[in-house]
């Protein structure tokens, strides 16, 4: 059965959605008074193209259809993000939104599975979600179910060894209907990626774990949108999306200051903001 999200989004439309979404995260961290808003901010055209570019097929009211492809956030702090586009596509009110980190609260800093609709996986603890990718794409196979599963990985994430252990098991595996995007914004917590640990030369590390690569730029849907649906046809690889982003997109004085990693903005810093995002 074809996608239940009904709706077919043009472009423009899409941009759209993604500058909503900047202005949900904006105010469930500033709210919260915590939380992770600029590694939010990074992905929201990759969640954008995955979840209304009609790239996923997902029912918001079967949320366990067995049959679903999965998305696993594996950069788990980015979970503002994640709930602000499972509210937009219909899992949950989005009156939720505002009890972002609040005891008892189903919307986490870190998304929990089984707490809330949608959410396909506990994350949080970094290097972990590129395995359970793949152990869905594994227990779909023995199933005959031809779902596709999505993860997004940081690339601070991909300092972890997990996420190569799980690299090379998927080559191994075939599993071609495992696609990964990785949020190339060249920071993680404390600094720059190339100074704490530097990662290049990535597309030939992917190339030789036996990857499909493609290299976009990740704050441009229709390339995004593009890289998706080509991906879907390695055949007997994985494909790995090397999104090339800029943490902290869309606020100018967020962008690149990995200070904010872990920050909400203040309330004049959010005014600010949100000025510069509404008129994008
Ligand atoms: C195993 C593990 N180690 C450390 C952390 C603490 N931590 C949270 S976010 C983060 C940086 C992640 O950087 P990156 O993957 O580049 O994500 P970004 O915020 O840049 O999108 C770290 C080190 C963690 N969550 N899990
Ligand atoms: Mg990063």
């Amino acid at each position: 059965m074809a996608n239940q999200q009904a709706e077919i989004y043009n472009l423009e439309q899409l941009n759209a959605i993604a500058r909503d979404l900047r202005l949900d995260i904006l105010d469930m961290t500033t709210r919260a008074g915590s939380g992770h808003p600029s590694s939010s901010f990074s992905a929201v055209e990759i969640l954008t193209a995955i979840y209304f570019g009609g790239i996923l097929n997902f029912r918001p009211d079967d949320p366990w259809w067995p049959g679903r492809d999965r998305f696993i956030m594996s950069k788990g702090h980015a979970a503002p993000l994640l709930y602000a586009v499972l509210a937009r596509a219909g899992y949950f009110d989005r009156e939720l939104l505002w009890k972002l980190r609040q005891v008892d609260s189903p919307v986490q800093g870190h998304p929990i599975q089984g707490m809330l609709p949608g959410v396909e996986a506990t994350t949080g603890s970094l290097g972990q979600g590129l395995s359970l990718g793949l152990g869905h794409v594994l227990g779909g196979r023995i199933n005959q179910l031809p779902y596709r599963v999505f993860v997004l990985l940081g690339d601070g994430e991909c300092e972890a060894g997990q996420v190569w252990e799980a690299a090379m098991a998927a080559a191994h595996f075939k599993a071609h209907h495992l696609t990964a995007i990785l949020d190339y914004n060249k920071y993680q917590e404390t600094g720059p990626i190339s100074r704490e640990m530097a990662l290049e030369p990535l597309v030939q590390k992917w190339e030789s774990f036996g990857w499909w690569v493609l290299e976009v730029d990740g704050h441009d849907i229709s390339q995004l949108m593009g890289a998706l649906d080509k991906i879907k046809d390695t055949n007997d690889k994985p494909g790995i999306i090397i999104a090339h982003t800029i943490k902290g997109k869309g606020v100018s004085f967020v962008e690149q200051d990995f200070t904010f990693h872990g920050r909400a903005l203040n309330p004049e810093q959010a005014a600010k903001a949100r000025e510069e995002i509404s008129w994008q």
